[in-house]
């Protein structure tokens, strides 16, 4: 591997940038026209402008990406997280331009994207599903939806199957509320997705979201590397990370590990993977795969001591995995906040200038951001601007470690949601551990 286009922004963007010169390989940033002063863009070997300010016409936009890595000369392209990430026609044409895609194939790509032939491809290899209807929910047979209903138990939850990530789904309480549901989710599904499928599932009322790390090459081999337990979210958004999910044993992590890694052998997966469980009353329940690095993927380096993102680069380039099964063990207990741009009274985005800026330190303690003093934060992309993570012997340390490293960090000029975290990490309740996917917003309306 030769030369890496980052098609990517931000902090992931840095993160790529790093495991490039660990691994020395040569960097190339694609950056909008608001983003040339990118830490990023900066520290590459080399940059291209690929667009304007607006996602569609520059970090979206295939054939500017396409021409970028063709006139620099690049290697393969890594699409970081969100973006062209999880789009199977933008690796197809990555690959067909003679360019290496880090990241699975586009056939598992599209197979995952579609959450019946997700769920259908898992029920195969023994991954414990949620109950449900096991494919779509027919087309003009009301009485056969009203029968799969009754069978799964209400309360019920109607999702497309082009959905994700909390987009096109509505929970039914009862069979005189189920017929309706289904078609203003048919409907919702083909405006936003254009594919009306939609299926059932049954409701859970309180879990937990547990996701699984997989990493698998090209030669068969497919391991995983524990759980991180993302349930402290707010609209979809997650907030707070950590590493093992408390409570969850060896033994559980072990069954339900081996289970997602025997996917990825079966499915012929490359790369890195994640597999999201809903966990509640001791069981868990697959929902969706994606098929990227995560954000959170840091709370997994921290107590696995393994480089995902230069895994990545290594499998893409045909190397096998650095580690078997029996290498892996979790060390300790991690934790990631996320540092949003945002008001912490609406937690509506706040961009702006950072006129002042210190990063926190200390043992255990990690940064991933790419601001700096004089940064200006622009309105066009997310407000994530950062990630805090600390690691410790023990959850109670890598919390005293968050604890202090966020009373350390300054980020001057543009409001934040450090005060937010702050709050979050002394609640009871979140110390206690294991609080389910709604205890936040519970929280914030009580304020
Ligand atoms: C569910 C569920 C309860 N029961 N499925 C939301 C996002 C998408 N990834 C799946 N989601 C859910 N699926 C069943 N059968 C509750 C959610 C859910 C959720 C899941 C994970 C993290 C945050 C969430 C917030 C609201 C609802």
């Amino acid at each position: 591997m030769q030369k890496i286009l980052i098609a990517n922004r931000g902090e992931i963007a840095l993160r790529i940038l790093r495991a490039c010169r660990e691994l020395d390989i040569r960097s190339v940033a694609v950056h909008s026209a608001a983003d040339r002063e990118l830490k990023h863009v900066r520290l590459a070997d080399e940059s291209v402008c690929i667009g304007p300010n607006s996602v569609t016409e520059s970090y979206l936009n295939i054939p500017a990406l396409i021409a970028a890595a063709e006139v620099t000369d690049s290697t393969a392209i890594h699409p970081g997280y969100g973006f062209l990430s999880e789009s199977a026609d933008f690796a197809e044409r990555v690959e067909q331009s003679g360019f290496i895609f880090i990241g699975p194939p586009p056939g598992c790509i599209r197979t995952m994207g579609d959450k019946v032939s997700a769920i259908q491809a898992m029920k195969e290899t023994g991954v414990p599903c949620v109950p449900g209807s096991g494919g779509p929910i027919p087309e003009d047979d009301p009485d056969e939806a009203l029968r799969i209903a009754a069978t799964i138990g209400y309360p019920i939850m109607i999702k497309a199957a082009a959905g994700g990530g909390g987009r096109g789904m509505r929970v039914v309480r009862s069979e005189a509320a189920l017929l309706n549901a289904i078609s203003l989710t048919r409907n919702e599904a083909q405006n936003a997705f254009g594919d009306s499928t939609v299926y059932m599932e049954k409701y859970l009322e309180k879990p937990r979201h547990i996701e699984f790390q997989v990493l698998a090459d090209r030669h068969g081999n497919a391991i995983h590397l524990g759980e991180r337990d993302c349930s402290m979210q707010r609209r979809h958004q997650k907030v707070v990370e950590e590493a093992p999910a408390p409570g969850i044993t060896e033994a559980q992590r072990q069954e339900i590990g081996e289970r997602c890694a025997e996917a990825c052998r079966q499915m012929g997966y490359v790369g890195a993977g994640t597999f999201e469980f809903l966990y509640e009353k001791g069981e868990f329940y697959f929902i969706e795969m994606n098929t990227r690095i995560q954000v959170e993927h840091p709370v997994t380096e921290m107590v696995t001591g393994c480089d995902l993102v230069a895994e990545q680069i290594r499998v893409a380039a045909g190397e096998p995995l650095s580690w078997r099964q029996d290498e892996i063990r979790i060390q300790g207990h991690a934790v990631e906040c996320r540092i949003n741009a945002e008001d912490p009274k609406t937690l509506m985005p706040c961009p702006g200038t950072i006129d002042h800026f210190h990063a926190p330190g200390g043992p255990g303690v990690r940064l991933d951001s790419h601001v700096y003093t004089g940064y200006t934060v622009p309105p066009y992309y997310d407000s994530m601007i950062g990630k805090l993570i600390t690691h410790g012997a023990n959850r109670e340390s890598a919390l005293a470690r968050m604890r202090t490293a966020l009373s350390e960090i300054v980020i001057g000029g543009i409001r934040t949601n450090v005060s937010l975290q702050q709050d979050i990490i002394a609640d009871a309740a979140f110390r206690t551990g294991g609080t389910d996917i709604h205890y936040l917003e519970k929280k914030l309306a009580l304020d």
